[in-house]
């Protein structure tokens, strides 16, 4: 089966905690705070590998977790950074947060690298808080959670040129005809069943990929057939081959069918350059139908060129107007918005105090990741979380809000008395 699409779930690393510690040493009384810094967590971060061409990996595995990172020690000991998780992905990878449908990341180009889910930052030890005013602080942070979602992965072929025609036109001879790609053939419609690429080398310096999709039928813009599901493959494609089966009855109109669909799907794909191919100039038939073909489309203004895939004439001449048709058409850009690196939700954001059965309750994403950054076990630490929360305005809002003394404020997890 052609495997393209994936839903996978990422988790960067907790950050490491950081550590509480003072410095002993003989003769050295009240030897200073000396706690280190937690290590950041790992990120889990995909990158575009030229040697993959399938998502069909994630069918085994689809949970991926970086490393944490470790925890501050004594002595200024720093915790080791976590180990990113890197996860290869083709190129032409199009990555979405699963939940909300968010663009994050378009790999078109190789190794190029994207951030899913980020590491948490380490805890800051205690050697970090030594001020003037308080030079042996007994507090030091939590490491910060990583990061975690779902992300939906989707690959898109990214062809140069996209083959398209009625079934049986002789797409899948073609491309076996002018690459080392071997698809299946046969005499019957709908013998494609999922899109196949092919590389074509004209001569040492020039070289294109060609993209044989699924026929084509009337209502395929719709889902009819099969040809639907595939026509996003092409519509990165730079040209499209658009190939007539000289057997048919009605090339011209079969011609006019496609052309119809494909505008019905996406105007850009009916706006592509073209080249109109008209196929299986060996057999008599064919040759006899070819003259009034040829005039009919010349009428209208069309390029049109005829070939035999199976006697291999007409072909090269085909390639070479491709290749120039492709020189005048510079590649899809490869940005696209929403690339790069994904920011986390670290900014600032409001934050909520409601009143449910007794207890007060202070929520909001900043207000989260302050506790998750503060480690209870310290008075200090959360006296200085006290300050933060200060400085957020969200005291000022228990106190307009009227809390009582000794009622219970919620913080997340933690219930503090409010004094
Ligand atoms: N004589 C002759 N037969 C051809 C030529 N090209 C294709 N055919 C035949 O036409 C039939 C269809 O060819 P395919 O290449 O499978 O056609 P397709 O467009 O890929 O068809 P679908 O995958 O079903 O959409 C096969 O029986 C081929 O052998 C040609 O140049 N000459
Ligand atoms: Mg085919």
């Amino acid at each position: 089966m052609f495997f393209d699409e994936a839903k996978i779930y990422v988790r960067g690393g907790n950050g490491g905690n950081g550590c509480v510690s003072f410095r002993r040493e003989k003769y050295v009384p009240f030897g200073g705070p000396n706690g280190g810094n937690g290590g950041r967590g790992g990120s889990v971060c995909l990158v575009a590998d030229p040697g993959l061409n399938t998502l069909i990996e994630f069918k085994k595995r689809s949970h991926f977790k970086a490393e944490a990172g470790e925890p501050g020690r004594g002595k200024d000991q720093f915790g080791k950074w976590g180990a990113d998780w890197i996860i290869p992905v083709p190129l032409g990878t199009v990555i979405r947060d699963a939940a909300t449908g968010e663009l994050l990341a378009d790999l078109t180009a190789p190794d190029q690298k994207v951030v899913v889910a980020r590491g948490g930052r380490g805890g800051r030890g205690n050697a970090t808080f030594a001020t003037s005013t308080n030079q042996a602080p007994r507090l030091a942070e939590r490491g910060e959670p990583g990061e975690e979602r779902w992300i939906k992965l989707e690959l898109k072929v990214i062809a140069d040129v996209g083959l398209v025609g009625l079934p049986n036109a002789g797409k899948s001879t073609f491309l076996a005809s002018v690459s080392a790609a071997r698809p299946k053939i046969a005499d019957y419609p709908f013998t494609t069943l999922e899109p196949n690429l092919g590389v074509v080398s004209l001569d040492r310096y020039e070289s294109f990929v060609v993209a044989d999709i699924p026929g084509l039928i009337e209502g395929a813009a719709e889902g009819a057939g099969l040809g639907h599901k595939f026509l996003r493959h092409i519509e990165r494609t730079r040209v499209i081959i658009h190939l007539l089966n000289g057997l048919s009855a009605d090339p011209v109109g079969d011609y006019d069918k496609i052309r119809a669909e494909l505008g019905l799907f996406d105007e850009r794909l009916a706006n592509k350059p073209e080249l109109i191919v008209f196929t299986k100039m060996d057999l008599p038939d064919v040759q006899a139908a070819w003259p009034q073909v040829q005039r009919a489309c010349a009428d209208r203004g069309l390029e049109i060129v005829s070939i035999s895939a199976v006697a291999g004439q007409g072909v090269k001449e085909v390639l070479w107007r491709i290749d120039e048709m492709l020189k005048t058409i510079p590649p899809a850009p490869v940005a696209v918005e929403g690339m790069a690196v994904f920011e986390g939700p670290s900014k600032a954001e409001g934050f909520r105090v409601t009143r449910r059965s007794e207890k007060w309750y202070v929520e909001g994403p900043e207000v989260e990741r302050v506790i998750s950054r503060t480690n209870f076990d310290y008075d200090e630490a959360i006296e200085r979380f006290q300050r933060i929360l200060e400085g957020m305005g969200v005291m000022q809002a228990l106190r307009d809000a009227g809390v009582g003394l000794g009622e219970t404020v919620c913080f997340g997890e933690y219930e503090l008395e409010w004094r």
